[in-house]
């Protein structure tokens, strides 16, 4: 079948978000709280087991804080940080301070001129994604993207396949004529469990990870077209 869609994962395969904007936007959020929860790198690499923000605040709160959870308010308390930390995860954005990852605009711009169609699946909240756009990836036309999946518009977040299984149904197209590229071993279980070839491109918190079933495990994007990407889709 022939290669119709290519469809981006956001943090850590178009830019790399997780470090430089997720992490130390938890960590404004509790402070702003005053909560002396602080996580460090090598805490956040742990927790992005589980994607997600809200769902990640939780994980910690079992793992870390177990009281926490047995308060009858903790649900709005989750949410109402998690608010927070988009208020400031979109304000660090605005600062201008993070790159695209290499090769992504050259390819997004590539795959748009062949008349490729472009969607995102993503765990990250709406507003992250807007943010990314107008700062990150300006140099793109703000509607590259035809569809956008994320945040909370499946109630499963990746690794179940549900976001992929969204986004292909707005395109109207099977797994099989879309690529889809990520950075994670989740993304990457999501991707292929609604039948998308997968791209892996590794980011700084996903190395060491092990992604079986991927078209190619690459280091970045550099030099990577469409051309290229046909080659490794499956046909
Ligand atoms: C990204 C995530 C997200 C972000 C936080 O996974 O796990 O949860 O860390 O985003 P993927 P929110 O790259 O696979 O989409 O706080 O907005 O949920
Ligand atoms: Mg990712």
């Amino acid at each position: 079948m022939n290669l119709e869609a290519v469809i981006f994962d956001v943090d850590g395969t178009l830019a790399d978000t997780e470090r430089d904007g997720h992490r130390p936007a938890f960590n404004a959020a509790f402070r702003q709280a005053g909560l002396p929860w602080v996580w460090d790198e090598r805490l956040y690499g742990e927790l992005l087991a589980v994607t997600g923000g809200k769902e990640r605040i939780r994980h910690y709160l079992e793992r870390f804080q177990p009281t926490w959870l047995a308060r009858p308010d903790i649900d709005a308390t989750i949410a109402e940080l998690h608010r927070a930390k988009t208020r400031h995860y979109v304000e660090l954005m605005n600062r201008g301070d993070i790159p695209p990852r290499p090769g992504v605009v050259d390819l997004i711009r590539e795959l748009a001129a062949e008349g490729v169609r472009l969607a995102v699946a993503t765990t990250t909240s709406p507003e992250n994604v807007d943010a990314l756009l107008a700062t990150t990836l300006r140099a793109l036309p703000a509607d590259s993207f035809e569809v956008i999946g994320a945040g909370d518009i499946v109630p499963a977040k990746k690794p179940a396949p549900d976001i992929y299984r969204w986004v292909l149904q707005q395109l109207d197209l099977p797994g099989a004529a879309c690529l889809a590229v990520e950075d994670s071993a989740n993304g990457l279980r999501a991707a292929l469990g609604a039948a998308i070839p997968t791209l892996v491109t590794v980011s700084s918190t996903t190395r060491g990870e092990s992604f079986d079933g991927a078209l190619a495990v690459l280091p970045n994007l550099a030099g990577v077209n469409p051309a290229r990407l046909r080659q490794w889709h499956p046909g």
